[in-house]
């Protein structure tokens, strides 16, 4: 049974499904939501999806939403497992999962920020959460070691997205932060995350942002405000 993914191009948790399904070389098939679609779907979309969020994945006449949840479903049907088999590390790949879709939002927060105050503190968040995964790191390069695991896949949109903005407007994140900018390095260069986006996308993402606020615009694409 082929899966069907419902994407939206720009989406980070939809990517992290992506890279799931590539690193277990599964097919699949991909329809892309345009964000007019995104902001008032389309009836297809209401009927199928519960929240009107992407990622879903239709899984025969079922249909899987959280991109969490997704990438758990993608492991347990594909071995071998790309989670560590021992329970406590398992659960601990899971917690700072969690912790890594907390930081998405204030990545997305900061990235489409309408004033000053907004964008430095989730700057801020961001920061402090990387210091937090410094602290907690090994000698990689990946979260686990060499191996790469679920925990890869979900951070790894993540930075992407940081080198992008931080190449618009460089506020040293990583400063400091050897063992998370060696992970992030080692994420962006892999084959998987690589193939994991539309072609253009670190363009058409400036785009989004610079649509999405005249500060945000200003602060990572150098337009001027619009009036
Ligand atoms: N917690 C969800 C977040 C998904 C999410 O927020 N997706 C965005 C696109 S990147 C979306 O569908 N936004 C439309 C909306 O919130 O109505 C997940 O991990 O799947």
């Amino acid at each position: 049974m082929t899966l069907k993914l419902i994407s939206f191009e720009l989406c980070p948790f939809v990517q992290r499904s992506v890279i799931t399904l590539l690193e277990k070389r599964m097919e699949y098939e991909i329809t892309y939501l345009t964000m007019q679609e995104l902001k008032n779907p389309p009836q297809w979309f209401r009927d199928i999806s519960p929240f009107g969020k992407v990622p879903v994945l239709r899984v025969g006449d079922v249909t899987l939403f959280e991109s969490a949840v997704i990438m758990e479903y993608i492991d347990e049907i594909q071995a071998p497992s790309l989670h560590p088999t021992d329970p406590l590390q398992r659960a601990l790949n899971r917690a700072w999962m969690k912790f890594g879709e907390e930081l998405l939002m204030s990545q997305y927060r900061y990235a489409t920020a309408a004033d000053e105050a907004t964008s430095k503190q989730n700057r801020q968040e961001i920061e402090s959460g990387l210091s937090r995964l410094e602290t907690i790191l090994g000698d990689g390069p990946l979260f686990n070691g060499s191996e790469f695991s679920l925990i890869d896949a979900s951070y790894a949109p993540l930075f992407m997205r940081l080198e992008i903005l931080e190449g618009r407007h460089s506020t040293g994140l990583y400063d400091n932060k050897p063992r998370v900018a060696r992970w992030a390095a080692a994420l962006r260069q892999r084959d998987t995350v690589k193939n994991s986006v539309i072609a253009g996308l670190a363009g058409k993402y400036i785009d989004y942002i610079a649509h999405a606020s005249d500060y945000a615009g200003k602060l990572f694409a150098n337009t001027e405000p619009a009036r």
